[in-house]
């Protein structure tokens, strides 16, 4: 549904709220705006993000975090988009009868003061088709957006393949 990268936030925030909420449209406007954050305005954050860099150039990425809620409220992610790369997708992988696979989410809960960890072997972010190389210790900006229509973005920082 989100096919193309260049669609921007602004665009992308009244659909999303079409899908997903009929909150009034004052919510993402205000987190687009990037003021101030009133304290209505808790989202989670992002700490220690970082992209696994393929040992071999491949069009895709591994993206892993601790992603906290501090908030009052349970949250969800149901999407995240970035512009370094083509398409981000919510991802979990799976042993099954001894074979690891992956498969895409359609959200990730954020409980209210545990949040979720993505990490190799588990949830994680899949990012295709990078604009341009990247290598370790470059960074990239990936925006995460919520259930409720608002978003909040982090810099990930890429490591190389043995990286954790
Ligand atoms: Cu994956």
């Amino acid at each position: 549904m989100i096919g193309r990268m260049s669609i921007r936030l602004r665009i992308l925030a009244p659909a999303l709220l079409l899908c997903t909420t009929l909150a009034p449209a004052v919510a993402p406007a205000v987190a687009a705006a990037g003021g101030p954050a009133p304290e209505t305005a808790c989202a989670p954050r992002v700490v220690d993000g970082w992209l696994r860099a393929p040992p071999v150039p491949m069009p895709m990425m591994g993206g892993f975090a601790r992603i906290e809620n501090p908030c009052a409220g349970d949250a969800a992610i149901v999407g995240a988009r970035s512009e370094a790369f083509g398409s981000v997708e919510l991802h979990e992988t799976r042993v099954v009868d001894g074979v690891s696979r992956m498969r895409e989410v359609p959200s990730l809960a954020v409980p209210a003061g545990v949040g979720v960890e993505l990490r190799p072997g588990g949830l994680h972010l899949m990012l295709m088709q990078p604009v341009e190389p990247l290598d370790a210790g470059d960074l990239a900006r990936i925006e995460f957006v919520l259930a409720d229509g608002r978003s909040f973005s982090a810099d990930f920082e890429v490591r190389a393949a043995a990286g954790r």
